[in-house]
This record gives structure tokens, C-alpha cells and sequence, in this order.
């Protein structure tokens, strides 16, 4: 639901900056939407903007780590999915530029800042995919992450922001499944397929857990963004609930996940987990993760090589409009 009409401007001037703020908190407080035109503080566009341009950038450099297995799948139906997948989350990307580009930025200004490390992408595709068995856990654990932390999203206070949010949590579904599939089908494979799924769970268990963000007390956002309604929970709540719905999906598939003091707490009713290495966090946050130079040189390549085909469309749109005009 869109906000509720702003009031008319005063006959004698702009509308009260007072009065506008006091609209903007009831929409916020009611649970409704806000919307590209209507006004907002500062604050809140900028989070906005951040936290678009960072999940927009992570879709996007997201199809590196996959998509490096494009031209080795192991079958012809083992590409075509995974094909489907990657350019989904192309789609995702576009999607979620075309939000924040609502809120009045650049998508081109955006690219820059990404490959030029002023603004971040998800930790979790800093790292390498070893084998195919690794496809499999981006599906189920990467997407499955992605899920738990999105699904809330549908709901955020910003109306181009959750409605984009729709779509991706569908597709990532189809996305988790895919991955839990051929995860299923190499556990009943041979022994070395069964190492390599356990293998590529060991390595990726950690950095999903990592993909929610700081621990609640060190999160200098999330306070302020679940006042605005943008997030819905807290990063810790998140986690937890994707740590409770992991476990049980990993005993069905035959793997151990690589954390011995995984138990199941029946006092929370959650499961207890370990420490999550926070020092690794920040070093792959900040550039120093295992492929961090390897992607941002990937989509630097991209955007450099590629640049004649926006000059070329750019001044395609730019005569079409001369001549409506
Ligand atoms: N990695 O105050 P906090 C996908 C940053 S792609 C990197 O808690 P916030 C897929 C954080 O941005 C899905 N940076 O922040 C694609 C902030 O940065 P600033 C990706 C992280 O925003 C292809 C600082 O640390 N999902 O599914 O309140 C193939 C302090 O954190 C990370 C999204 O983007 C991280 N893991 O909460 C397969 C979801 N965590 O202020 C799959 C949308 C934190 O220094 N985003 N930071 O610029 C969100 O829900 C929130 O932004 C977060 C962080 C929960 C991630």
C-alpha cells in the first residue's frame, strides 16, 4: 500500500519540514509503503541507497563464482540450470539498480564506486568454487542464506525495494532447490563425489553464516534501519533461523556441517552454535579475502570492454528522443 497522500502545500509556500517528517513516521508507523515521490529524510534514502547498491553489486559479482563453471558442467541439463541461474541473477542485479536508481542514483556512478572499493558486495563471493560439488552448496547454503535474509525484505517500508524483493525470493527458491538436488544426487554418487560434497560444505559453512552481517552488537545500521522498517530483523535473529533450518537439512543429505558445538538447545528451541571468526569477516570485507582482486578485476574488465555498447545505446536513446521531440 502506497503512503497516504501528502498534504497540499501551503497557498503561501513548500510544505511544513515539520509536517512532512510527522507524515513520513505515521506511513512508517502504519506499516505502509513509501514511495519514489514521496518525501523522505536524507538518512533514509542514503541507507537505501546502500543497501541496494551493495545487494545489487553482490547479484552481480555473485555470477562469477558459478559462472565459472559454465563451460565444465558436468551434463547437458546440469548447464542449462545452471545457465538459468546465473542469468537470473543478472536479472536480480537489474532489478535492484532500477530500485535504487528510484531513490536518484546512477547506476553507471555505482559500478564505479563498487570496482573502485567504495562500496561493498556480499563477503560470501570472495571465495574460489574448487569443484561442481561447490554449485551445489552455493544453491543450498548461499541462496538458502539468501533466502532467510530476503524473505523479510518483501516486507521492507520501501515500495520499489520490496516489490523487486518478490521475484528474487521466488527465483532464489528455485535456486535453493536446484543446488539441494545435485547435492542429493552426488551423495548417492561414488565415495570420491560424496568427499567433495562434504568437501565443499567445510569450506562454505563458515562464510554463509558470515553473510548476515555482524553480530547485532556490532551492526552500526541495523538499529536504525529496523526503526525505518527497512530491515525486519536483526542480523543475529536471521542467522539463528537459517542455522535451525540448515541443520536438520544437512543431516538428510549425509553431511557433517564443520562445527562441533552444533547441538540443539531445548530450552531456546534453537540450535547453539560456535564462534564465527569475525577477523576474517572484516579482512574479506575490506579487500583482503581469497578472490576479492579476481572479481573486482573481472567487472572492471566488463564494465572497460563493454563500454562502446552503452555509448553506442546511449546515443541510440538520445536521437530517438530528438526526433519525438
Ligand atoms: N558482506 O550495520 P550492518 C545472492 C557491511 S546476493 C559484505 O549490519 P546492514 C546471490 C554492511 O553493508 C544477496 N558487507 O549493515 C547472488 C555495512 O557496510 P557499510 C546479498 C557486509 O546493511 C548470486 C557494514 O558491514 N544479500 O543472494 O544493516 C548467487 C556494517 O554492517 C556484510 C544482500 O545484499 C557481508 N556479509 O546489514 C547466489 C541482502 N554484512 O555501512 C546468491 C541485503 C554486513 O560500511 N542486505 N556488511 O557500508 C542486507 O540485508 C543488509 O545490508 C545486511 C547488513 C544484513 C547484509
Amino acid at each position: 500500500m502506497s503512503a497516504p497522500a501528502l498534504e497540499r502545500p501551503r497557498a503561501d509556500g513548500p510544505p511544513d519540514p515539520a509536517a512532512l517528517q510527522e507524515r513520513f513516521d505515521a506511513t512508517i508507523a502504519a506499516g505502509q509503503r513509501i514511495e519514489p515521490r514521496d518525501w523522505m529524510p536524507g538518512g533514509y534514502r542514503k541507507t537505501l541507497i546502500r543497501q541496494i547498491a551493495q545487494h545489487a553489486h553482490s547479484e552481480i559479482i555473485g555470477m562469477q563464482p558459478e559462472g565459472d563453471w559454465l563451460l565444465a558442467a558436468p551434463s547437458l541439463r546440469r548447464k542449462a540450470i545452471l545457465l538459468a541461474k546465473v542469468q537470473d541473477e543478472a536479472g536480480h542485479g537489474m532489478y535492484l539498480y532500477a530500485a535504487a536508481e528510484t531513490l536518484g542514483a546512477d547506476r553507471a556512478d555505482l559500478t564505479d564506486k563498487l570496482i573502485e572499493g567504495r562500496q561493498k558486495y556480499s563477503s560470501i563471493f570472495n571465495y574460489p568454487t574448487l569443484n561442481y560439488a561447490d554449485v551445489g552448496v552455493i544453491g543450498w547454503l548461499v541462496d538458502g542464506a539468501a533466502i532467510c535474509n530476503q524473505v523479510p525484505l518483501c516486507r521492507s517500508s520501501y515500495g520499489p525495494y520490496a516489490r523487486a524483493m518478490i521475484r528474487i525470493c521466488k527465483e532464489e527458491s528455485f535456486h535453493q532447490r536446484q543446488g539441494y538436488e545435485l547435492l542429493m544426487t552426488m551423495m548417492r554418487g561414488t565415495p570420491e563425489q560424496r568427499a567433495m560434497v562434504q568437501d565443499a560444505v567445510d569450506r562454505w559453512w563458515w562464510p554463509s553464516l558470515m553473510m548476515f552481517g555482524p553480530p547485532d552488537e556490532d551492526s552500526p545500521n541495523s538499529a536504525q534501519s529496523m526503526a525505518w522498517g527497512i530491515k525486519r530483523h536483526g542480523n543475529d535473529e536471521l542467522r539463528q533461523r537459517y542455522v535451525d533450518m540448515s541443520v536438520p537439512q544437512a543431516a538428510f543429505l549425509g553431511v557433517t556441517l564443520p562445527d562441533p558445538e552444533i547441538a540443539w538447545d531445548a530450552e531456546t528451541g534453537h540450535y547453539r552454535f560456535g564462534r564465527i571468526d569475525w577477523a576474517e569477516f572484516k579482512r574479506v570485507i575490506s579487500g583482503d579475502g581469497p578472490a576479492n582482486a579476481e572479481r573486482i578485476a573481472r567487472r572492471r574488465a566488463a564494465r572497460d570492454d563493454n563500454a562502446w555498447v552503452v555509448e553506442a545505446a546511449t546515443s541510440y536513446a538520445q536521437k530517438q528522443a530528438e526526433a519525438a521531440a
